[in-house]
């Protein structure tokens, strides 16, 4: 009896030597008959209650052979058969094949545009800043000073999240502003570029969402004339040398006195004349002194400091650079619209 047991981890051991798995699948499939959690090993372990008592030794031993043999012969063989489906698969590659053309896409006339414009300010020390676009009513507006009854908090001019009339999509990136101010003692000198968005019917002239540009400078001293100056070093950087401006009175609730921005084109160029309502004068930015009132809101002392902020559209600046029609095409991912602006960096 004991014999024929003996025998069987013989014939086991014969048998693994002899079993010659030519590929991976075949490998897999002798890991699981040797060394699976069924293999057949296993049995000849089984075997070993019926083993007389000063033999169990040697038959143990001898059943452990066969398992390292097994294991040892699936070592050596994963290890030969992965490197040949290795071998194999780069033998087949024609390394003197042309490559895949990478096809290159182009910026956003918008971003072509807002990086011009950020360049232009950073370069006289202003830094970028960036927030969330679904804000809260506090930061949005009553930071801003913009009182309960303003026509910019009406549901027809805002977009209010379905569940609270607490959070908005931002109708300026003041927002951004305001957060910077609540944590920043100045001196603060930023631009907040980004999207913000209005309730406002889509057409040809006007969207419901859309970029801005604002920029802040707090710090002491800072007067009007600063303000002035840092627009026209930006008209001049913007639209040539030559760039005229002029500020008209106006009024924002969170910047007293309020200004807006005309950079003079002229009328010779027929699009020009037609821009400017033939006047040579095209408006593209609101500005202004910041309230005290905005500053005390966010933290900042204001019989200490001062500061200037204005803020201007994206869209209407790049219709204008690139000569489109409609401000629609900005927002419809058009790839026959988009690819015309390949060269453009
Ligand atoms: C416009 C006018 C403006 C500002 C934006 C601003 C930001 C802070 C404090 C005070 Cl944190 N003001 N921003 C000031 C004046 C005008 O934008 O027509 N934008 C398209």
């Amino acid at each position: 009896m004991s014999a024929d047991t003996f025998r069987k981890v013989d014939e086991m051991k014969a048998a693994i030597e002899a079993d010659q798995p030519g590929d991976l699948q075949a490998l897999e499939q002798f890991r699981i008959k040797y060394l699976g959690s069924k293999n057949v090993i296993k049995v000849l372990f089984g075997e070993i209650r019926n083993i007389p008592n000063e033999q169990k030794k040697e038959y143990g031993q001898r059943v452990n052979a066969v398992k390292e043999a097994a294991e040892a012969k699936y070592n050596s063989l994963k290890q030969q058969l992965e490197t040949a489906a290795e071998e194999a698969a780069v033998k087949d590659i024609d390394l003197t094949a042309p490559g895949e053309p990478i096809e290159l896409g182009s910026r956003h006339p918008i971003a072509v545009t807002m990086n011009r414009i950020i360049r232009i300010f950073e370069r006289i020390g202003f830094v970028v800043a960036d927030d969330r676009e679904i804000e809260d009513d506090w930061h949005n507006f009553t930071a801003m000073n913009t009182p309960e009854d303003h026509p910019a908090r009406d549901m027809q001019d805002t977009f209010y999240l379905q569940n609270s009339m607490e959070m908005l999509l931002r109708t300026h990136t003041s927002s951004v502003q305001a957060r910077v101010m609540k944590h920043t003692q100045p001196p603060i000198r930023i631009i907040a570029p980004g999207r913000v968005y209005r309730n406002e019917t889509v057409s040809a002239r006007s969207h419901c969402q859309f970029h801005q540009v604002e920029g802040l400078y707090v710090d002491e001293n800072v007067s009007f004339a600063d303000l002035k100056q840092t627009l026209l070093y930006f008209a001049r950087e913007m639209f040539g040398p030559d760039a005229q401006i002029r500020l008209r009175p106006s009024y924002f609730p969170f910047t007293e006195p309020s200004a807006e921005m005309d950079v003079y084109l002229g009328t010779e160029t027929e699009k020009d004349y037609r821009l400017t309502k033939g006047t040579g004068w095209l408006e593209i930015l609101g500005c202004g002194m910041v309230d005290p009132t905005v500053l005390e809101n966010c933290g900042i002392d204001s019989t200490k400091y001062t500061g200037f902020a204005f803020g201007m559209g994206i869209e209407r600046q790049a219709l204008r650079l690139y000569d489109i029609g409609d401000i629609r095409l900005f927002f419809e991912n058009d790839v026959r619209f988009l690819k015309q602006f390949a060269s453009t960096i």
